[in-house]
């Protein structure tokens, strides 16, 4: 009897022992945000999603750890936009575009021509009207954080070069999952077709499609060259990326937690667009040395491009709202006022 009573007392000694040990432990054990992305790890949205990494880590002192999981092994952006939505997974980065199915919102990023540089890109995106889109997001189960550049987005295809808009007949184009960007080259006289990122490269090499159009960044990064012969710089919209939490688990993070990720986010931003702008400006080079042969519309046909996709800017305008696209607008002629 005795020896079971010993035997029951040091069972029990032990086992208060290992609950705080087990509870520290709990303390030290890192909080760990799985974070997707769709290029590769060598692009600048793997670059980017690095420095975040990073960045995290050392403003939360460790307490914080990103698993950053690159080329869609989590799946595509629709796929982890409702990953996020149901808190499955923490974190991503992906385009404003693909999001339009859960906030059509997003959809005035995916007007052409609306951008004309950078400085305009940082200043809508950042302010008032940046932020009332991003802020849509929250009442869908999604947190925006910040706004990255994907780019300038221009044509490539295996086809022929397109030096105007008739050019674009007959050539099957792979688009996002997007109903403006289908619109676009719909009018535009070219066949699209719509394609998620993750399966694009495969459709050019097998020319289950002739042509993409993505920023110089992505058709390095991606190796599009290797399957495209054609580039033609259009310029024909400004693409932004977003930085994306799941609002479920944001909403249960602590207010030091939070800071810590809007402090990596806004410096993964500005490291990103450096990044990105820096690499930009010689990635036409880069292409034309692996073969490329880049042809620029001209004024006369970039502006009969514009002409002809007008008529999108009314359904753009009526899908986000009047409000929303007048104050984007009023936004940007002053901006083009005060040179
Ligand atoms: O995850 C890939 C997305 O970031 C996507 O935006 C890349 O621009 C892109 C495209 O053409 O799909």
């Amino acid at each position: 009897m005795k020896a079971i009573r010993r035997t029951t007392l040091a069972l029990t000694a032990a086992a208060l022992l290992a609950a705080p040990l087990a509870a520290l432990a709990q303390d030290i054990k890192p909080r760990l945000i799985r974070f997707g992305y769709g290029l590769n790890e060598q692009s600048n949205q793997g670059r980017a999603t690095r420095l975040f990494a990073e960045q995290v880590e050392k403003l939360s002192a460790g307490k914080m750890r990103v698993r950053a999981v690159g080329a869609a092994a989590l799946g595509p952006d629709t796929q982890m936009q409702q990953a996020l939505i149901g808190g499955a997974q923490e974190m991503m980065v992906g385009s404003t575009a693909t999001l339009v199915g859960i906030t059509k919102e997003m959809a005035l990023w995916d007007t052409p021509f609306l951008i004309n540089n950078v400085r305009e890109a940082d200043a809508l995106l950042d302010g008032p009207v940046g932020q009332k889109v991003m802020d849509k997001l929250q009442e869908k189960g999604l947190v925006g954080l910040v706004y990255w550049e994907n780019g300038f987005r221009n044509l490539t295809n295996s086809k022929r070069p397109v030096t105007k808009a008739e050019d674009f007949d007959g050539i099957k184009l792979r688009v996002m999952q997007n109903p403006v960007f289908l619109e676009t080259f719909k009018s535009l006289g070219a066949n699209a077709v719509p394609l998620p990122f993750s399966e694009l490269f495969s459709a050019l090499e097998t020319k289950t499609v002739d042509g993409q159009e993505n920023p110089y960044n992505t058709i390095l990064s991606s190796k599009f060259y290797e399957v495209q012969k054609y580039l033609s710089v259009t310029n024909h919209v400004y693409s932004p990326w977003i930085v994306l939490a799941s609002k479920k688990w944001w909403d249960g993070l602590s207010a030091d937690e939070k800071k810590v990720l809007l402090t990596a986010a806004k410096a993964s931003r500005d490291f990103e667009r450096k990044d990105t702008r820096e690499e930009g400006a010689k990635a036409l080079a880069d292409l034309k040395a692996k073969g490329m042969q880049v042809n620029e519309l001209s004024t006369a046909e970039s502006a009969r491009m514009r002409d002809k996709l007008t008529k999108i800017n009314a359904s753009v305008a009526a899908n986000v709202g009047m409000d929303l696209w007048n104050e984007a607008q009023a936004e940007l002629k002053k901006m083009r006022g005060a040179k």
